[in-house]
């Protein structure tokens, strides 16, 4: 066994590879070197069983001295490494108080939902209540009861969400209009004898297949209905001319109907508007057909009805010169805060 005043020089190696490391990790593959298994200092005292009686304490003690002092080299190195770590930390960890702060920011009303408050209040102000209805319908209200055929090509997977139920049947569907509102709305009015005559719109989010820079899955619609005894399709002209000309502030804006077909009105008409010296399309409408007035239970031959639709993204964008669907539901700060309120 090498004496053990040889092994003081393990001292000075030690601190200089102690010091080299940068991290716990290579410090701990630095110790094994002296104080592990087979590490130089390990293997001195394995020595020590070979010497005499007489050399063994002295020995021995000196072993433990150079031992002891890689030791605290070892123990100093690691505690100043933690310590910068932490430092580290700390440093990028800091909040700086002194930041201002980002301040208020008044929220305003989405375009939408200005046109939305703007088409209640025109037509509230010549009668119409509003009526509200929910968004998952049953396919009896969006698609039968409005006499739209079993096979008809709305009803198709590509054209309508449908929604998965608990018992797997495929009958339950994001409506695809608000007129399921209306069904309803009817269908009560029977029940508790409040009516006809009813004059109600239904304003509110619909769902349609459909996305690209005219068409977004989910967009809002007014739809109106007025049933009665007497009310004709030259009531329905009138009141969605009227509707027009103060929904644009515009009392020389003209209102055509082409003939069209809906399978829940008849007749039916598309409604073109006059804009820039040209026609604009800008819903639909028609008289109730007597199919729907029998799925609610109401007499068609003593009442009648008639029904319009118009897009609530559509009248907005005409409204206030927006060239792009899109730019509603982008949630851009620069777009929306545009509109007051
Ligand atoms: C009942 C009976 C009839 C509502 C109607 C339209 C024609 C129509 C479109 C306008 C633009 C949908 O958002 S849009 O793409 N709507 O063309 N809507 S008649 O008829 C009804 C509604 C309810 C009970």
């Amino acid at each position: 066994m090498q004496n053990a005043h040889s092994l003081e020089h393990l001292i000075p190696e030690a601190e200089a590879e102690f010091a080299a490391c940068a991290n716990v990790n290579d410090l701990e593959n630095a110790k094994a070197r002296y104080l592990g298994k087979s590490g130089a200092l390990t293997e001195a005292l394995k020595g020590l069983g070979k010497l005499s009686n007489e050399e063994r304490p002295a020995a021995g003690a000196a072993i433990n001295v150079v031992k002891q002092a890689v030791e605290a080299a070892l123990k100093a190195r690691r505690d100043a490494i933690l310590m910068a770590e932490q430092n580290l930390q700390l440093a990028s960890e800091t909040l700086d108080v002194t930041l201002p702060a980002r301040g208020q920011q008044a929220g305003g009303l989405h375009p939408v939902s200005l046109t939305l408050a703007r088409i209640e209040k025109l037509f509230h102000s010549i009668g119409f209540d509003v009526a509200e209805g929910p968004e998952i319908e049953s396919d009896f209200y969006n698609f039968t009861a409005l006499n739209i055929p079993e096979n008809h090509p709305a009803r198709a997977m590509h054209d309508t969400f449908y929604v998965d139920t608990a018992d797997g049947k495929l009958d339950h569907v994001l409506r695809t209009h608000t007129s399921p509102v209306q069904v309803h709305y009817m269908q009560n009015a029977m029940k508790d004898k409040s009516g006809p005559p009813l004059k109600i719109i239904a304003p509110g989010r619909v769902y349609r297949v459909d996305s690209d820079a005219t068409h977004s899955p989910m967009f809002h619609q007014v739809e109106g209905l007025w049933v009665d005894e007497d009310v004709s399709f030259a009531n329905l002209k009138g009141v969605v001319q009227d509707f027009l000309q103060r929904f644009f502030e515009r009392d020389d804006l003209q209102v055509r109907f082409r003939p069209s077909f809906f399978p829940f009105t008849e007749p039916s008409a598309e409604m073109d508007m006059s804009w820039n010296g040209g026609w604009l399309e800008i819903g639909g409408c028609g008289m109730v057909h007597p199919e729907v007035f029998k799925h609610v239970g109401i007499d068609a031959e003593k009442y009648r009805g008639f029904a319009f639709g118009l897009g609530v993204e559509r009248l907005t964008m005409l409204r206030y010169g927006v060239n792009d669907l899109r730019h509603f539901f982008n949630n851009d700060l620069r777009f929306l805060q545009q509109f007051g309120r």
